[in-house]
This record gives structure tokens, C-alpha cells and sequence, in this order.
């Protein structure tokens, strides 16, 4: 079985906490130099990159969180000057603006190599044909699976979303060997491929690497069964550098987390308490490498656990748990995040108030679908029919502008929306995954 970077996923712990400390205090002065917003909360809870003399000091450091993010955009938190910057991607955040994260140079060097690591790890060699079926834009997941085909030497089919037909008339023809996409999409493809009448058998797949939503054990087995490859798991955020913060070896016994790269935690997030090992709670990532976007202690809202036993497959570095639930009530459709205050807030503002609604979220065949469903008020205008429309239009207009997925809109009666105890339940995640 090989490894990537033996160096770094096979040392000893005291080696990783060595490597982690030193890279950790690097990294509290470069930020402390660079960066506003961390050099005032250092500042004024009176903190000095000397304190931090073993791990255990982390605690002293307070959380960076989204919302940290939203107010420092777009540039805020950058720690090196924009002509240094090759890249910037985004994400969305809570409301309104995205959140806008950049790279280095080297920044990118780093982030194709942590790929490298999981694709090998998941049995990608420089012999494959990788098709990647993420969208080659401001999401994070095409460039970096990208990159780290490019770097392990495998030959790149950069096709992007969409279009079932044509992904599957690549594969039969190009042969690729290795699928990257969203699991939900690898799903869709095994749909199209039966009513097609196409056999996995005379496909050339191999492997499957998948990340960017939660899905299940029970969803592997049946991605493994109808497409007949592999599937691995592989976990990452934009904020801390996109794919390639943890991913599955083929043991698939959870995510090995690139420790030389990152400092996990994983907190109660009610009360911020770091939880021992084994503990479920919301992981907490540190970079350790990055130098135009370095982010510290940062909240990724992501509930797992972390195993430090070695795995057998040799690597030393921890496991984390496959994510399947987050702290918060971002929803991931089709592999997007949204945040349902981003849907209130377009509701609002059509409304021009405040309006009962409710998020519904199924899964149909393999495609998420996201209806909302928002009660007629005296603002929404009950008898026009005309007007009704244009509410619905332009609804639907603005949660696509400004999340990118397509909704379903619909009006329903006032008061019709159940409740408890007077309040509607926001988000109704009917999907089994
Ligand atoms: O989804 C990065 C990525 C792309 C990872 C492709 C892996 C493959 P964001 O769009 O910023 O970045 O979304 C990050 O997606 O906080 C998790 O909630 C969720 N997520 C990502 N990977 C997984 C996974 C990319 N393997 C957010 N399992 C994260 C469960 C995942 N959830």
C-alpha cells in the first residue's frame, strides 16, 4: 500500500506534537504580525506567541468563527499582501456575503500535495484516468482534486457537472478509472447508467473518491454495488483550504487527518470544552501551513470524533469519524451550503417583511430538491393571483442568485404550516442518507 508523504503520516506522536508545536508558534506571530482582527483578540486577552509553550496552551486561544469571517470580508484576514495571492475561492457564509479565501504560491503547492496523499491513500496511481465531476468555479472541490491528480502524475478529465449523458459517454470511451464527485452525484450517474442500460461491468472504474456532503456506510455499499468501483471518503472546508483536510485510506476505517497540516479539536459546542478522544463533538481545525489564509482554532461546525490509534495501514496520523451532522443548521444540497437564514433573508426582503415559512429537503431519486413553503400573509397579498406569481418568481430568482441552487416555491393558506408550541419547525430534512 503506498503513502504519499511517509515522513508526515507515519511519525511517532511525540514527532507530530514536536512538528505541530513549533509550526503552531510560527504561525501565532505571523498572524499576530499580519493580521488585524487576530493581533486585537491576542492583544487584548493579553497573549504572546511565547506562551504557547505545548499544545495544551491551544485552550488559551479564542475560536475563530464564520461570522468572524463575514466581518473582516473580503480581505480582512488575509495574513499576506494581495500581490502575493495567486487563487481566491469562496464560500457562502451565514448571510448576504460569501466568505473569500485565498492562496499563495506555495499555498497551492501544499493543498495539491494534502490531496495527493488521500487519492493515493484511496489507491490512485499515475496510471488512472481521474474525470472529475465537481464545477471548476469558486467551489473549492474541481481545482483541488485537480491538483492532486496532476501532482501524483494521473491524466486529468476535467469535466465539471452536469450533463449525465456526456459524463457517461466520456467514461465508456476515455475509460477513466477514477471517479471524483459528489457521493449524491455518483448516485444520479449509477441512475442514468441503468436507464441507459449501460452495465458497470463494461465501465473501467476503479475507484471513487467522494466528499463535500455526509453520506452513509449504506450509501457507500450501494455506490460500491451499482458503479462497482471503491469509495473513499475524503473531508474538507474552503476556509481551511477545501478538500484535502482529511480523507480515507482503503481500509476505510475514518478519515486520516493530515496532522502536519492541521491541529484538530474537537469541542462541546454548547460550551466550547475540548472533549477527549472518542468524544463526538464539533471539530475545530488550526492551520499549520497555510500562509495567505491561516486560519486559528477555527469552528468548522462539523460534528465528528477523533481516534488516535494507528491504523492498519501504517499511518500514525489521527482518524476522524465520517462527518454526518452538523452544529449548526447549514444544509448541504447537492453539495451547495445554505444557510436558511439566507432564505429568510430573501423571503424579507421580497415580503418586504416578515413571513411564516418552512424548508423542506427530500431526496428524489438521487437529487436533493429544497422546496420552500411559505404561508399567504396580508403582505403576500392572498387574492392577486398575478402578484402571487411574480412573489413566487422572484423568490425562487434571488435564492438562485444568491445560493446558487434552484428551489421550489410554493404559497400555501395562513397558519397552515404546523407548529410547536406556536413555532415552525424551519427545516424539514426528509432525506435518508
Ligand atoms: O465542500 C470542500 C470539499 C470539496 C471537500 C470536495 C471534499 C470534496 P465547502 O463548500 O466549503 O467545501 O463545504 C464545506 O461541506 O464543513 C462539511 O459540512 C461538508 N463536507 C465536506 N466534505 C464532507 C464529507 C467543500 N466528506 C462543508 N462528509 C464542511 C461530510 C462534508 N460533510
Amino acid at each position: 500500500m503506498s503513502i504519499w508523504d511517509q515522513t508526515h503520516e507515519c511519525m511517532s506522536r511525540d514527532e507530530i506534537e514536536q512538528l505541530q508545536l513549533e509550526r503552531f508558534q510560527a504561525v501565532m506571530n505571523r498572524v499576530h504580525k499580519n493580521v488585524v482582527h487576530y493581533r486585537k483578540k491576542f492583544d487584548d486577552l493579553g497573549i504572546i506567541a511565547e506562551d504557547i509553550r505545548s499544545l495544551s496552551d491551544l485552550t488559551k486561544i479564542p475560536f475563530t468563527t464564520k461570522d468572524d469571517l463575514r466581518r473582516n470580508y473580503p480581505y480582512g484576514m488575509f495574513a499576506v499582501p494581495l500581490r502575493e495571492v495567486v487563487r481566491i475561492h469562496s464560500s457562502l457564509g451565514t448571510t448576504g456575503k460569501p466568505i473569500v479565501v485565498g492562496y499563495t504560491k506555495n499555498d497551492i503547492r501544499i493543498w495539491s500535495n494534502l490531496v495527493a496523499r488521500f487519492m493515493i491513500a484511496a489507491g490512485v496511481t499515475s496510471d488512472d484516468l481521474v474525470q472529475i465531476a465537481f464545477s471548476y468555479g469558486i467551489f473549492t472541490g474541481a481545482f483541488g482534486l485537480h491538483y492532486g491528480a496532476e501532482t501524483i502524475g494521473a491524466s486529468v478529465i476535467p469535466m465539471g457537472t452536469g450533463n449525465t449523458e456526456k459524463q457517461i459517454m466520456i467514461m465508456q470511451d476515455y475509460k477513466t478509472t477514477v471517479l471524483v464527485s459528489t457521493p449524491s452525484y455518483a448516485l444520479a450517474l449509477a441512475e442514468r447508467l441503468e436507464q441507459l442500460g449501460v452495465n458497470a461491468k463494461t465501465l473501467s472504474l476503479k475507484a471513487g473518491l467522494f466528499g463535500g456532503e455526509p453520506w452513509s456506510e449504506k450509501m457507500r455499499e450501494e455506490i460500491e454495488r451499482r458503479l462497482l468501483l471503491s469509495a473513499t471518503d475524503n473531508y474538507g472546508l474552503s476556509e481551511v483550504i477545501g478538500p484535502g483536510v482529511a480523507g480515507e485510506c482503503s481500509r476505510k476505517k475514518g478519515l486520516h487527518i493530515y496532522e502536519d497540516a492541521f491541529i484538530p479539536e474537537v469541542i462541546n459546542p454548547e460550551t466550547g470544552e475540548v472533549l477527549p478522544s472518542g468524544h463526538s463533538g464539533e471539530l475545530v481545525l488550526t492551520t499549520l501551513t497555510k500562509e495567505a489564509f491561516p486560519m486559528i482554532r477555527y469552528r468548522t461546525g462539523d460534528i465528528t470524533s477523533l481516534d488516535y490509534a494507528k491504523c492498519e495501514c501504517g499511518r500514525t496520523i489521527v482518524r476522524m469519524q465520517k462527518v454526518m451532522q452538523r452544529s449548526d443548521d447549514m444544509l448541504i444540497i447537492r453539495g451547495i451550503n445554505v444557510f436558511p437564514a439566507q432564505i429568510e433573508e430573501v423571503l424579507f426582503s421580497v415580503a418586504k417583511g416578515e413571513t411564516p415559512y418552512q424548508l423542506i429537503v427530500e431526496r428524489k431519486g438521487a437529487m436533493d430538491s429544497l422546496e420552500v413553503v411559505v404561508e399567504v400573509t396580508d403582505k403576500i397579498f392572498s387574492q392577486e393571483l398575478q402578484k402571487q406569481r411574480y412573489f413566487l418568481e422572484t423568490v425562487k430568482k434571488h435564492i438562485g442568485a444568491l445560493t446558487g441552487i434552484n428551489v421550489d416555491v410554493k404559497l400555501v393558506e395562513a397558519k397552515s404550516i404546523p407548529r410547536k408550541e406556536g413555532k415552525i419547525t424551519r427545516v424539514v430534512d426528509k432525506r435518508q442518507i
